[in-house]
């Protein structure tokens, strides 16, 4: 049995396969050439549009994940726009402590909403999951990708770029979600 894994971020798919070792599915990374515009109001909309998209083009399997920073003294922003927020990490990162400043507020969450597609494009299984952090004033680690440097958990002291590899797997919004869908991608068989 084969699934698209359909990401064009090497990090979410490093941590997307890792979730899914031992699992009796065949991974395959989505073809470049498979573009798909976001146009969803919100992470699931997203993610629903990516896996169900790429599985009716290609006839297979596929899963897919969208997620994002939402930072509470920024109403919210990136948000939806995260991966839209500058043209890489380093710049995202940049824009998101130059608008934060010397905000005391420095609460955020990330969220992770991930969709499993069947083959007709009709989707088979969906999940949501939240992480609670705070945004740092520096970034602190090297680990992980995105905004990870930069998002801190208070019950860990860490940033997502500081905890090893299997710790943010599972505290992380996409662990949460993993969480919940792998049972169920149990059953599907
Ligand atoms: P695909 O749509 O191809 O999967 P993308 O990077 O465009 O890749 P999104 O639209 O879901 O993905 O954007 C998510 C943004 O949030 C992107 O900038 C990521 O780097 C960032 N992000 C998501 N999960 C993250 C995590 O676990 N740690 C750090 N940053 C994360």
């Amino acid at each position: 049995k084969q699934l698209i894994v359909a990401t064009s971020n090497p990090g979410k798919l490093q941590e997307m396969q890792d979730y899914l070792i031992g699992f009796d599915w065949n991974l395959q990374l989505k073809p470049s050439e498979i573009d798909i515009e976001e146009t969803g109001q919100t992470f699931m909309e997203n993610a629903i549009l990516k896996a169900s998209q790429t599985a009716k083009h290609l006839g297979k399997w596929a899963i897919a994940d969208d997620s994002g920073l939402a930072v509470e003294a920024l109403n919210g922003s990136p948000g939806l726009y995260s991966a839209r927020y500058g043209n890489s990490d380093q710049e995202r990162i940049e824009r998101l402590l130059n608008e934060l400043g010397n905000n005391d507020n420095r609460k955020a969450q990330f969220v992770c909403a991930i969709a499993i597609a069947r083959p007709d494009g009709s989707i088979a299984l969906q999940s949501e999951g939240i992480c609670q952090g705070e945004i740092l004033k520096t970034p602190q680690g090297t680990q992980g990708f995105g905004y990870d440097p930069i998002f801190y958990v208070p019950p860990y002291q860490q940033t997502f770029a500081q905890m090893t590899p299997e710790l943010k797997r599972d505290v992380s919004h996409r662990g949460q979600a993993f969480a919940l869908l792998l049972p169920k991608l149990k059953e599907l068989g």
